[in-house]
């Protein structure tokens, strides 16, 4: 099954990142053992991450309009890959969990693998308030959507791109996290996980703005049952 396996794209989104896109790039490169192309997509950074991502040896698409959703969007939609895998920027995911996201989306014949930060305690590098939400985000989501995940506000997984291709997203900014997972539930599309780890950003700041991102999320949650 891994073999027929062409290409596998790599999305990232970045906003200020040049203390950390040049090192997680660096590791997905050796990390990652499928044929691969990796995509970089920019919102105008001022600190240097677009030509420090030139100088990494990828595809740099700049979305000068800001919006952590729209960029990934942006990126997925240029992909080449028949598995999109999608990884934050900032050095807080596992890139050598990457292989294992793949072949298990694959063995499982699942449309999307998932990164899990959830299993077991609260991981020191996700703060509290974040932490509290994240359950109470994924609690709401599986209930309402019959879905058994532990992290819906993971940012590290692998998607086939045949089924991105049949879902019709809008939400441009962090909710884009739980319309991709509400979506993919109303499609019936099946959705597995892994757990991973979640270290803490080395570089520059967070752009979440939790208040605002989660009323958007629980939006979000609610619009996809009447749709
Ligand atoms: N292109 C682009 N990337 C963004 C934007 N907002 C956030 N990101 C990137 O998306 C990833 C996740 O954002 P981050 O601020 O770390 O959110 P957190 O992980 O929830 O704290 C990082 O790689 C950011 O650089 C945006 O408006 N445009
Ligand atoms: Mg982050």
């Amino acid at each position: 099954m891994a073999s027929r396996l062409e290409m596998v794209s790599v999305v990232i989104p970045t906003l200020n990142e040049a203390g950390n896109i040049g090192e997680a790039l660096a590791s997905i490169e050796k990390e990652l053992s499928y044929p691969n192309e990796v995509i970089v997509v920019d919102s105008n950074s001022t600190d240097g991450t677009q030509e420090i991502a030139k100088d990494n040896n990828c595809r740099l698409i700049i979305q000068p309009k800001k919006g952590y959703g729209l960029a990934l969007l942006t990126g997925m939609k240029r992909a080449k890959g028949d598995i999109v895998v999608m990884i934050d920027g900032d050095g807080t995911y596992e890139p050598k969990h990457i292989n294992l996201l793949i072949d298990t989306m694959i063995e499982r014949r699942a449309e999307m693998c998932l990164a899990s930060r959830m299993y077991g305690l609260r991981p020191h590098s996700m703060g509290l308030i974040n932490y509290v939400g994240n359950r109470l985000i994924t609690l709401c989501y599986d209930l309402l959507y019959g879905q058994y995940l532990t992290d819906t506000q993971s940012g590290f997984r692998a998607i086939s791109k045949a089924a991105i291709e049949k879902v019709n997203f809008e939400e441009g900014d962090m909710a884009f996290a739980i319309e991709m997972l509400t979506k993919f539930a109303k499609k019936r599309f099946k959705m597995v996980e892994v757990g991973t780890v979640y270290k803490p950003r080395k570089y520059g700041k967070t752009k979440l703005k939790p208040l605002t991102a989660g009323r958007q999320i629980f939006n979000t949650i609610f619009k996809g049952l009447r749709a």
